[in-house]
């Protein structure tokens, strides 16, 4: 699978607000209302990407959860990624949660 162009990543992008494009990852950094709140968010994260075979990088501090999706086979973003987030934005329309200042946390 070959990575989608930044400039498409971003047109992408305009349906799923708090998502950003960071180097070669979507990138997203939330906060819930406590650990067991962020927990309860990366188990269901981690249930979508066992039956979709893609994992998330991501990590989490107390009730913090910095999340960033790229494909490694494909060294950047592809279909893949926006499948997980459009998954992650399901259940965050229904869960308690703010947006960050975004901060990054990989180098690229
Ligand atoms: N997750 C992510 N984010 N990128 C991948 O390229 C990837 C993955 N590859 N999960 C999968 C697993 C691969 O290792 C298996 C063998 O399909």
């Amino acid at each position: 699978m070959k990575a989608l162009s930044p400039e498409y990543i971003q047109e992408r992008l305009t349906a799923h607000p708090g998502w950003r494009l960071e180097g070669m990852w979507l990138a997203r950094d939330l906060q819930f209302e406590d650990f067991k709140s962020a927990w309860q968010f990366m188990d269901y994260v981690a249930g979508c990407a066992e039956a979709q075979d893609h994992h998330p990088n991501w990590y989490n501090v107390y009730s913090t959860v910095q999340i960033r999706l790229s494909t490694h086979d494909a060294a950047g973003v592809t279909d893949r990624d926006f499948d997980l987030v459009s998954r992650i934005d399901q259940y965050l329309s229904d869960a308690q949660h703010t947006d960050l200042t975004p901060t990054p946390i990989f180098q690229n």
